[in-house]
């Protein structure tokens, strides 16, 4: 008999949650990817509100995942390799805070780590510009509209999914062929 796993969860914002549900739904070692909203200031905020960039949330994704097939700074790397954390409130065209490179960490574990990471890669010159990756408590998630989430899988002919998510995952699933759900 083995015992079940003791799953972590991650809640990430790195610009459009499409991207970034479509890269992690096919990481080994996760188990599910939700897109959401976090950081804001009122409850249960809809798209629309978000997109006005008036409620201060972040477009999210957050992560259940199992420690013990893949770390948080396993995730971490996949992170910092698909999106660009060197451009404050933008991630390509996607301009607003809503599209803020964010961290909302869960424990003080995840904290560290975070604050590990991008000490090492502004040391490192990764970028050739600083981080601006906020690392910031956790507070609360709420999961975007239904037609928000599996958004590539579901609608990969859509104009936006082939510009900029399609290339976004081929890339992670380049970079992290190892690492990919079998
Ligand atoms: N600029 C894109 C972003 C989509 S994303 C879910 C659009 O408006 O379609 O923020």
């Amino acid at each position: 008999m083995t015992t079940p796993e003791k799953m972590e969860i991650a809640t990430l914002g790195g610009g459009c949650f499409w991207c970034l549900e479509a890269v992690f739904e096919q990481l080994r070692g996760v188990e599910h990817a939700l897109s959401g909203y976090s950081g804001g200031t009122v409850a249960n905020p809809t798209y629309q509100q978000v997109c006005t960039g008036g409620t201060g949330h972040a477009e999210v994704v957050q992560i259940t995942f199992n420690p013990g097939q893949l770390s948080f700074s396993e995730l971490l790397d996949v992170f910092f390799d698909t999106h660009d954390p060197t451009t404050l409130n933008r991630q390509g065209a996607d301009v607003g805070t809503q599209y803020r490179s964010v961290i909302f960490y869960h424990s003080p574990e995840q904290k560290r780590v975070a604050e590990e990471k991008i000490a090492a890669l502004n040391d490192s010159g990764h970028y050739g510009v600083p981080v601006v990756t906020q690392v910031v408590p956790y507070e609360a998630f709420y999961r975007a509209e239904d037609y928000h989430q599996g958004y590539f899988r579901n609608n990969p002919y859509q104009g936006y999914c082939q510009v900029v998510v399609g290339p976004k995952v081929a890339k992670f699933r380049a970079h992290f062929a190892d690492k990919i759900r079998g």
